[in-house]
C-alpha cells in the first residue's frame, strides 16, 4: 500500500495509524508540482490533489482523509485503530472524524493557514473556534481518547492541533487540549511518525 503525504499535513494521521498498528506502507511524498516520482499526475490518485490518499497493491485508490483513515483502521487488528464495526463507539469515532474534518480542519485551520483567505475569513474562523475547541476540551477532560481507546480520530486530531502555533490559534487557552496534545506527542507511534516527517518539513 502506498500512502501519499506532505510533511506535517493532515496526512500525518495516516502515518501515525500505520505506526500504531505496525502495518506495512510505502509513504510517497507528493511534490509541489503534483507530478509523482513515477511520472503520473497526482490527480489520478486524488482528484482534488489533496493528501492523504492511498493506493493499494491491487490498484485501488482512495482519497479523503476520513475514508483513508477508516480503511487503514480496518486493515489493523480489531480494536487497535477503531472500535469494532456496528458498535456505538464505532459511530462515535465516525462522528469525531467528521467533526475534525469539517468543523476544525476545514472550518478553522484552512482559512487561517492559507495566504489566499482575507481578513474577514480569518476573523470568522477565529470567532467560530471557541465553541468548537470547547466541545473537544469537554470531551477530552479526564479522558485520554476521543472514544474509549486510541483511534484514528485521535491521530487526526493530533495532526490538526499540531498546526495551532503556525495558525496563531491560542491553544494555551484550552489547557485540556494543550495537555492532551503534549501527552499524545509522547505516544511512541506519534513520536515515530513526527520524527520521520520532521526532517522533510525542515528541508521543504
Ligand atoms: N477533503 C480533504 C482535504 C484534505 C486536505 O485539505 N489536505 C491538504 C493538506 S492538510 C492538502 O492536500 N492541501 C494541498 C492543497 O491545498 O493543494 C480530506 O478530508 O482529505
Amino acid at each position: 500500500m502506498k500512502l501519499y503525504f506532505t510533511p506535517f499535513a493532515c496526512s500525518l494521521a495516516t502515518r501515525i495509524a500505520i505506526e500504531e498498528a505496525e502495518l506495512d506502507a510505502e509513504f510517497v511524498l507528493v511534490p509541489s508540482g503534483r507530478i509523482l516520482p513515477d511520472g503520473r499526475p497526482f490527480a489520478v490518485i486524488s482528484p482534488m490533489e489533496y493528501v492523504p490518499a492511498m493506493e493499494n497493491s491491487g490498484g485501488m485508490v482512495l482519497s479523503e482523509g476520513t475514508a483513508v483513515l477508516t480503511y487503514i483502521a480496518d486493515l489493523a487488528a480489531e480494536g487497535v485503530l477503531a472500535p469494532a464495526p456496528y458498535t456505538l463507539e464505532r459511530y462515535q469515532m465516525m462522528r469525531w472524524l467528521n467533526f475534525i474534518a469539517t468543523e476544525i480542519h476545514k472550518g478553522i485551520f484552512s482559512p487561517l493557514m492559507t495566504r489566499k483567505s482575507g481578513e474577514a475569513a480569518r476573523e470568522w474562523a477565529l470567532g467560530m473556534m471557541p465553541k468548537r475547541f470547547e466541545l473537544l476540551s469537554r470531551q477530552l477532560d479526564g479522558q485520554d481518547y476521543l472514544v474509549g481507546s486510541f483511534s484514528v480520530a485521535d491521530a487526526y486530531l493530533l495532526a490538526v492541533l499540531n498546526w495551532c502555533e503556525h495558525a496563531s490559534v491560542p491553544i494555551a487557552d484550552w489547557p485540556v487540549l494543550l495537555g492532551w496534545r503534549a501527552r499524545m506527542r509522547q505516544r511512541p507511534s506519534v513520536a515515530r511518525a513526527m520524527a520521520a516527517e520532521m526532517p522533510l518539513l525542515q528541508a521543504a
